[in-house]
């Protein structure tokens, strides 16, 4: 294990590299670099200081100060750090090492990717590719001179501005490339290797010109012009949204395979994982066109959030990764719609963010401490980060919003800052305290509402009272209140919203207000309220908060689901309803008592079905059921096996009870052009996918039944890779001891058969291998080995990993919480293994392993059995930490309360947080297949929205609308 570095104890730097001459001569295992640093020393040192460079497994060749090489005595190197004690107040020193980027398999500094030579420094690797202050305070401008073979790469690139380029005698070549924006190392980037390029163009509202390149393999140029596409709306949006023009004259994309998480936002020189930035309808799903929305708008955001205003040190990573996560969601609201994606947003919080809150490595989002950096790129940094950022939105209104982001940048622009300083900006330009709002940055943990009502019909006054808790967390006992924004409405008996005045005020204010909640406990009273009302509390999620105690019964819900304006929370007033509905049916195994649905549930579900007015996709979300991992955390007592049969039953029984609606929306969803993404025709997909699969309930029951031979056909016939794997889905994931032998062999014909058309695509295949992951049988386990060994999946890439593992975990809950403890130990046995590879990735999947919150103690033991033999291992620092903490949640037996309080969970860390979603294949996809399927059931985004309601994507402007070539 690490040390722990605290926030406290943050010392500003003795010396300053200001300039960095950096020169790199590839070659594939023994790469030279030449570092010629321009220091000086600050007012924080003295003569006495040393100046003291990090490294991370770097071979030491040589150091010089203004040109004479040091004598070993007056400098100490070890491969992880580089020592000089005698340094001059203002000087040049050189550093030469050597790597071997071949050998470094874990994607993280100058590591090669088929071929391709790529970086990733952030968080502290660019230690790898030499010795530096390698933290983000220290900014420098950047020289890099990269010289490569110019057969195996004829394209080399790093940031900044291309300066010259020089073929050498010896077949070599050299680039020089000039950075001029002062930057952290984290954001440094090299790449080299035989590439194509897409080119286009996008103009500033000034009339200049940008050059747009994205790199990737000759074959899969078509895939990136989407990327393109997205990136030039990203471009011009910023600048029209928040007054933020580009500030270079070029911005490069590159696409590799091999990436730890979904791309870094490198100053001009992005580098994606090939799987964020490519797509084709045959090869992609709908939501694969979404998420490169996501991504590409995100890393673009950064050059403003992150890398024109860097971050002090990375107690503030949230600073620029909730900023660049807000963004990139308003973003994609204007581009595909509101409500779908945001409920993406939600679902990820539930299942995720909230577990990791409640366990014992929650943090607040500027933390306080850590021991791995790596492990602080969690839910709660970014997604949490984000929602305080939407809040702030929310409470000073869009526009002072805009400003005040605006003049952060403008104020702190070439800084290192901090959280404070961008509150303190936000403060000046709103006019607002927002001395409490900060408790959100300061207090780990979850809050939790209950809310109470009074209507009086004599005074026609409508009462809310809401108190405020939140649980303790780790250092943190006493929790002071939160400023929570609660926008809400109130719906008359027909559903419309009424005007709202509270007492005290003249007039009403709207029919939407947002409730700012800031004591411990606090009342609003409503008046001139002619009837009961039904509550809408916290539209469209106003604030990341637990309602522990609500004002909504069954038929309050059942009439929310079908009258609320707010289309958020229609969905979730059905949330809440399936969710008490399906924890009922669990309860109701438990108790051995026969299963049944109530006939108002069956009825409201029809009710949606039938409703003409909801959007396809919107229909889709609100059938669907809460996640399994969502549920599980809410168990009285753990018991996958139990959820699994409840939400069977659930979809079969409905399936069985609206089969001719579902019937007709499948035939009503067809789409007319297939092959290419629109938020329609997602839409429509996504609705056809749950039909199929809602349908395929009833026909894995018979052979009888036509539903086989429709997913058949549409399995074989479609063009669409959406509609493909919906098709595949509804018959692969079925439970194989309650399918018929038919269905059986036609489920495992049409995998052999996806495998064979696709096996030469590996971002078809990483899906493949998701799909395989959710396999529902007697002989899981032997079948999640033979993947292993299956010549698709290799250890060595990220992609592969996830895929493959994390499906599992998070995807197939009911085997990996297999009672025997086998999901653990196979979990277990591969973390240990992957740890020799990539032990970032391996800290991943431990992660995931040990998020869960809510185990019976049965379980616990076992997941705390395989943790501690992981333990008996040498670890990486950073799977041990994950190790060490998931342990840490456990208490022995005899000192446990409950079930559900003695089993922390333990989730500090999503290295590939962008990524996540883009694996996740699963059980949930059982009844959902067609909208959850591949929404990010972890991460930031959602679904598109087909709402007529819902902004629409906006139009193109002309200057942008020119085509991309091939270079
Ligand atoms: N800022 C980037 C984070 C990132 C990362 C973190 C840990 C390990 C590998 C990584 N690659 C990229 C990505 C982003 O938030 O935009
Ligand atoms: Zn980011």
């Amino acid at each position: 294990m690490g040390t722990t570095k605290f926030r406290k104890d943050y010392q500003p730097l003795n010396y300053h590299i200001s300039h960095t001459d950096l020169t790199v001569e590839l070659d594939p295992h023994a790469t030279l670099v030449t570092n010629e640093m321009k220091i000086k020393r600050t007012e924080h040192g003295d003569a006495s200081t040393p100046l003291v460079l990090d490294g991370k497994e770097l071979s030491f060749v040589s150091v010089a100060v203004n040109g004479r090489t040091l004598n070993a005595d007056e400098y100490e190197a070890t491969p992880d750090k580089l020592i000089i004690h005698q340094m001059p107040a203002d000087c040049r020193v050189t550093v030469v090492n050597k790597i071997d980027p071949t050998e470094n398999t874990s994607c993280e500094g100058l590591y090669r990717s088929e071929g391709v030579y790529t970086t990733q420094c952030e968080s502290e690797n660019f230690r790898r590719i030499t010795y530096f202050q390698d933290r983000p305070d220290n900014l420098a401008t950047f020289t890099t001179t990269v010289i490569g073979d110019c057969k195996a790469n004829p394209l080399l690139l790093s940031n900044g501005d291309p300066v010259r380029q020089e073929v050498l005698p010896d077949g070599r070549h050299k680039a020089v490339y000039h950075d001029p924006n002062p930057k952290p190392s984290y954001l440094f980037a090299l790449v080299a290797g035989d590439l194509r390029t897409v080119r286009d163009y996008a103009f500033k509202k000034n009339g200049e010109k940008v050059e747009l390149n994205i790199h990737v393999k000759g074959d899969k140029v078509a895939k990136a012009l989407h990327a393109m596409e997205c990136l030039k709306e990203a471009f011009a949006w910023d600048e029209e949204k928040y007054g933020l023009p580009y500030d270079l004259n070029v911005y490069n994309i590159v696409g590799v395979p091999d990436f730890n998480a979904g791309a870094m936002e490198n100053k001009s020189l992005n580098i994606f994982n090939d799987d964020s930035l490519l797509v084709s309808p045959e090869t992609s799903t709908d939501t694969d066109y979404e998420w490169i929305y996501t991504v590409v708008s995100h890393e673009f955001f950064h050059n403003y959030a992150g890398n024109r205003v860097t971050i002090r040190n990375w107690f503030e990573l949230a600073l620029k990764e909730g900023l660049a996560t807000q963004k990139e969601r308003e973003f994609v609201a204007d581009m595909l719609g509101y409500t779908v994606p945001r409920i993406g947003n939600v679902k990820t919080l539930r299942s995720v963010q909230f577990p990791e809150d409640n366990g014992p490595t929650a943090h607040p989002v500027r933390n306080d401490s850590y021991e791995n950096i790596s492990n602080f790129y969690t839910t709660t940094t970014y997604y949490k980060g984000s929602e305080l950022l939407s809040m702030l939105s929310g409470l000073l209104g869009q526009d002072v919003w805009r400003a005040g982001v605006k003049e952060y940048f403008e104020r702190l622009d070439g800084t290192a800052a901090t959280i404070d300083e961008f509150l303190s900006v936000l403060g000046d330009v709103s006019g607002r305290d927002l001395t409490q709002f900060k408790r959100w940055y300061e207090q780990a943990g979850t809050p939790r509402l209950h809310f109470d009502e009074h209507y009086d019909p004599i005074k026609q006054t409508y009462t809310l009272k809401v108190k405020q808790t939140c649980p303790p967390t780790p250092n943190q006992v006493e929790k002071l209140p939160f400023h929570i924004p609660i926008k809400m409405g109130l719906l008359d008996g027909r559903g419309k919203d009424i005007p709202l005045k509270l007492k005290g005020e003249r007039k009403a204010l709207g029919t939407e207000r947002i409730l700012e909640l800031t004591e411990q406990e606090q009342t609003f009273t409503f008046v001139g309220v002619k009837e009961k009302p039904t509550a809408s509390l916290l539209r469209d999620f106003s604030a990341p908060v637990i309602v522990e105690k609500s004002v909504l019964n069954q038929d309050d819900l059942i009439f929310l689901m079908a009258h609320d304006c707010n289309q958020f929370n229609r969905w979730d007033a059905a949330q809440q309803l399936h969710q008490q509905i399906i924890l009922q049916l669990v309860d109701d195994i438990h108790a051995g008592k026969p299963l049944r649905l109530d006939s108002r549930y069956v009825g409201a579900t029809l009710n949606v079905l039938q409703d003409k007015n909801l959007p396809n996709d919107l229909k889709a979300e609100i059938l669907s059921f809460p996640t399994t991992s969502e549920l599980l955390e809410k168990m009285s007592s753990f018991d996958p096996d139990a959820l699994s049969q409840a939400k069977t039953f659930i979809s079969k029984t409905l399936a069985k009870a609206h089969e001719g609606e579902w019937v007709k929306i499948f035939h009503e969803c067809q789409t007319d052009c297939r092959d290419t993404f629109s938020p329609e025709n997602a839409g429509k997909r996504s609705l056809k996918g749950l039909a199929l699969g809602r349908l395929m309930q009833i026909g894995s029951e018979s052979d009888h039944a036509p539903y086989l031979q429709w997913t058949n056909d549409q399995f074989l016939r479609t063009r669409n890779m959406t509609d493909r794997l919906s098709a595949l889905g509804s018959a692969f994931y079925l439970d194989r001891s309650k399918v018929t032998a038919k269905t059986a062999r036609a489920a495992d014909q049409m995998m052999d058969q996806f495998y064979d058309t696709w096996k030469h695509d590996p971002q078809v295949i990483d899906k493949w291998l998701g799909m395989q992951a959710g396999y529902d049988g007697p002989d899981t386990f032997e079948h999640m080995q033979r993947m292993l060994e299956h010549p698709a999946f290799d250890i060595k890439n990220p992609n592969n990993v996830r895929s493959l593992m994390r499906s599992f975990i998070r995807g197939n809950q009911k085997h990996f919480h297999n009672p025997e403890g086998k999901g653990y130990a196979f979990v277990a046995d591969f973390c240990l293994a992957l740890d020799k590879v990539n032990s970032s990735m391996a800290a991943d999947i431990a992660h995931a392993m040990v998020l869960s919150n809510n185990l019976d103690p049965s379980r616990a033991a076992k997941r705390h059995a395989e943790l501690h033999r992981m333990n008996q291992a040498t670890l990486s620092s950073s799977l041990g930490e994950i190790v060490t903490k998931g342990m840490s949640s456990y208490q022995l037996p005899d000192k446990a309360t409950t079930s559900s309080t003695n089993i922390a969970a333990s989730s500090s860390r999503v290295t590939a947080l962008l990524e996540e979603a883009k694996s996740f294949v699963g059980e949930d996809a059982l009844e959902d297949f067609g909208t959850t399927t591949f929404v990010p059931q972890f991460a930031a985004a959602g679904k598109a929205s087909a709402s007529s309601s819902a902004p629409q994507p906006q139009r193109r402007s002309k200057r942008l609308a020119q085509k991309a070539t091939v270079h």
